[in-house]
């Protein structure tokens, strides 16, 4: 069996989907997702200018040693791009071996270990009273678990994952339109002030049972995440995420020394050698690589055995830049992970993107149910794909008030 062609298709409907199809001389043909969000273009310069080329001919059935092949014969390898388009070639080969063992992915993964995986929305206001309002609009849906983010009296412009308009309460993103950053003030006092109060109001509010999860989006220095974790405590939350920059992975130390709350990070990480410190010494709760940045699912299912060793469980990062490839190709490692904790998902699911992707996979009360279609259970419509292309875009900028630059 060969690989026989491969094309990569980039656009969607308000996204820059990334998708790759690879072709074999059976008739079989495989799906991967290499979007990373804000620089969609190079993963796909890399999948068509080095990569394609490459594994003509190859025996799609090989994935492991396909995947050895790009990551050890690049040379200058990791890093976000080279492992999104790894990964689109990865994803797209286990589609293949599903397809050609007719079974879905999560059988080939050692079968269902749960009938669903719960999931969590984004919940969001310009302030506390429209953030409220937010969550009860999910808790109604039935979910389960809740990120929530709010505006802080005060703050120059909104905060990460915040929309400056009230009543902007259903799965606010960043508008990411124009190729030249938009800024946004920041000032870590009037957040570390605020928010503790605030999510123990929201405690109050829905009571023990509701997860609630907080993202502080790498803004904070150690001690100050420290303090902060310190002071949420009582708020009792499911995790509390990427607290600091996570280049620096001793600094996680002084943040577990003063407090217990679960610490969730690596959604910017690509590779296992970023994760494996953070995991062998309990400095995380929660990994939350996504199969599309962390190399494919070869890649990604070494990173969550790994974590299972160490009682760290998944969280992978489901923010909306994944397109409903990669996001199927997580939902069939979430019913087959013994370590699962959770998914991010935001409801793609406009009729424009289940045209472009049609699949049966769904959520339903909070939860994600996984499509027993055979691979990875996801169709692209080429004829809908051609009405779509890039869009340039990018994400906001943060400086503090002063104008020093600062983690986004
Ligand atoms: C975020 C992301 O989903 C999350 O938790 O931190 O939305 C992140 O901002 C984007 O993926 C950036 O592209
Ligand atoms: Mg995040």
């Amino acid at each position: 069996m060969k690989i026989t062609d491969a094309k990569v298709f980039v656009g969607g409907p308000g996204k820059n989907y990334v998708t790759l199809k690879i072709m074999t001389d059976q008739g079989v043909y495989g799906l991967g997702d290499a979007t990373l969000n804000n620089r969609e273009t190079l993963p796909a310069a890399y999948l068509t200018d080095y990569l394609i080329p490459a594994i003509i001919g190859m025996d799609p059935r090989n994935s492991e040693d396909i995947w050895q092949y790009l990551y050890r014969g690049a040379y200058f390898r990791k890093g976000p791009i080279a492992m999104a388009a790894f990964g689109a070639i990865d994803m797209a080969l286990w589609d293949i071996k599903g397809k050609l063992a007719n079974m879905p992915l999560y059988q080939l993964f050692g079968g269902k270990s749960r009938k669903a995986a719960m999931v969590y929305a984004h919940a969001t206001g310009a302030d506390l009273d429209d953030l409220m309002t937010s969550i009860q609009f999910y808790v109604d849906q039935g979910y389960k678990a809740v990120r929530v983010q709010c505006g802080i009296p005060g703050m120059p412009t909104a905060g990460y994952g915040v929309s400056e308009t009230k009543g902007d309460v259903e799965n606010y993103i960043t508008d990411f339109s124009g190729i030249k950053p938009k800024v946004e003030i920041w000032d870590t006092g009037r957040y570390m002030r605020y928010m503790p109060d605030a999510l123990l109001q929201i405690r109050d509010r829905f009571g023990p049972d509701l997860k609630i999860l907080h993202d502080v989006h790498h803004r904070l220095t150690p001690r100050e995440a420290a303090a902060f974790a310190k002071a949420v405590e009582p708020v009792d939350l499911f995790w509390l995420e990427d607290p600091t920059p996570a280049e620096d992975q001793d600094a996680l130390k002084m943040l577990r020394q003063h407090s217990t709350v679960p610490v969730a990070i690596g959604e910017v990480f690509n590779s296992i050698w970023e994760c494996n410190n953070l995991i062998e010494q309990n400095l995380i709760d929660f990994i939350r690589v996504s199969v599309t940045y962390a190399g494919g699912i070869t890649h990604a299912k070494r990173i969550v055995d790994l974590a299972g060793l160490h009682n760290v469980r998944t969280g992978f990062h489901g923010a909306p830049s994944h397109s409903p490839i990669s996001m199927a190709a997580q939902a069939h490692l979430n019913v087959w992970a013994p370590n699962f904790g959770i998914q991010e998902y935001l409801v793609l699911g406009t009729p424009e993107c289940d045209a472009l992707f049609p699949s049966d996979h769904y959520l339903e009360n909070g939860m994600f149910y996984v499509s027993d279609a055979p691979g990875l259970g996801v169709e692209f419509n080429e004829d809908e794909a051609a009405q779509y292309s890039y869009k340039a875009g990018s994400h906001p900028i943060v400086r503090l008030e002063d104008g020093t630059m600062w983690d986004y």
